[in-house]
């Protein structure tokens, strides 16, 4: 193709965008779209299912069947999270197994909130109402994303999601209105979970290296700083409703500008965890490894099965 014929498609392509179109699969996108989008959406992919891990570590002690029902269903709903967002990064031309392949060679990456313990019941709550409200923040705008199947996929996550968060604020919620030890679990777990919830929202704009270019594609409609202001002051005054005290001792509404000051995050922290040195990196990726090792002899069977159907076909029509 002819550089002249390039640039007038990629003119067009920003006149799509700019009239707020969405692109298909099938459509002409610049390479660095496509790439980019396989980085997001496959980043995203990958946080779902390593997401599932540290509140799969509580199935089993969930405090009542009704407990148990609803935290195995949220962690079913993330495999499917995962699932759907697996299938829109498909749709860009990159396989299953090269992206299984890249998670586990930690070439890509996946959301550094899911490297903390678990420690007691009420970070299952946390998780809910923190990380699953920061999630939700997030997510919202890439409901109207300008690549048609992750904007379609976002819309049902983002349904689950809000539940999720609905249901982690009734555990806080119970947990505060129980006994003084109860209340101090809760309190302990916002203590932990409340400073790597804002971290989750990805790097400064000032640090960020994708932000602006994933503005102008449409691919990012709200910038990490906005989201994350946007979740300070959604959850300040919820914290305020549960009695429980966020553990940042500069946080601060201020009149003029309508938003809730807080004070400095610790990015050295986040970047050591993105690089793979938080608390549970490495248990993270051998339980994902491990998955995928055990899981070969499925895979195995359901390849000699289509195949059998297959061939099945092929004879009859013979
Ligand atoms: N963790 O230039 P930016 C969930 C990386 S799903 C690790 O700002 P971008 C559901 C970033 O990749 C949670 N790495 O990047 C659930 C880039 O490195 P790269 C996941 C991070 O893409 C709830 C570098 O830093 N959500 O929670 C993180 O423009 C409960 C520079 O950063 C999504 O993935 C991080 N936190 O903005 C499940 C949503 N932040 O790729 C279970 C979609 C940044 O060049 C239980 N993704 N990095 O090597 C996004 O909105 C964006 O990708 C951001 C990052 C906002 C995460």
């Amino acid at each position: 193709m002819s550089e002249e014929q390039i640039k007038s498609l990629e003119a067009d392509f920003d006149a799509r965008i700019a009239r707020d179109e969405k692109i298909e699969p099938k459509d002409w996108m610049p390479e660095k779209y496509r790439k980019t989008h396989i980085r997001q959406i496959s980043q995203h992919a990958h946080s779902e299912i390593v997401g599932m891990l540290p509140e799969g570590n509580w199935i089993t002690r969930a405090p009542s069947l009704r407990r148990k029902v609803a935290l195995l269903a949220k962690v079913q709903d993330e495999a499917g999270h995962g699932l759907y967002l697996y299938s829109a990064c498909e749709t860009l031309g990159v396989s299953r197994d090269e992206l299984y392949e890249q998670l586990h060679s930690g070439k890509a990456k996946y959301s550094s909130i899911f490297n903390y313990p678990t420690l007691t019941w009420a970070d299952m709550g946390a998780i809910g109402w923190l990380v699953d409200g920061a999630a939700i923040i997030n997510q919202v705008p890439l409901c109207s994303t300008s690549f048609g199947p992750y904007a379609r996929a976002m819309v049902r996550v983002c349904k689950e999601e809000s539940f999720h968060q609905r249901q982690g604020f009734e555990i806080m919620y119970k947990l505060c209105n129980g006994t003084p030890e109860q209340k101090e679990m809760a309190q302990d777990a916002l203590n932990r979970w409340w400073w790597p919830s804002l971290m989750m929202l990805g790097p400064t704009d000032a640090e960020s290296v994708h932000t602006e270019q994933s503005m102008k594609w449409k691919l990012k409609r709200k910038t990490n700083d906005e989201l994350r202001q946007q979740f300070i002051d959604q959850t300040v005054p919820q914290a305020d409703i549960l009695g429980l005290k966020i553990p940042d001792t500069d946080l601060e509404w201020n009149e003029e500008t309508g938003h809730y000051d807080f004070g400095e995050i610790q990015w050295d922290e986040f970047w050591q965890v993105v690089k793979g040195h938080g608390p549970c990196n490495k248990e993270r990726l051998n339980a994902r490894k491990d998955a995928w090792e055990k899981g070969a002899w499925v895979r195995d069977a359901a390849m000699a099965y289509a195949e059998k159907q297959s061939n099945k076909k092929i004879e009859k029509v013979v």
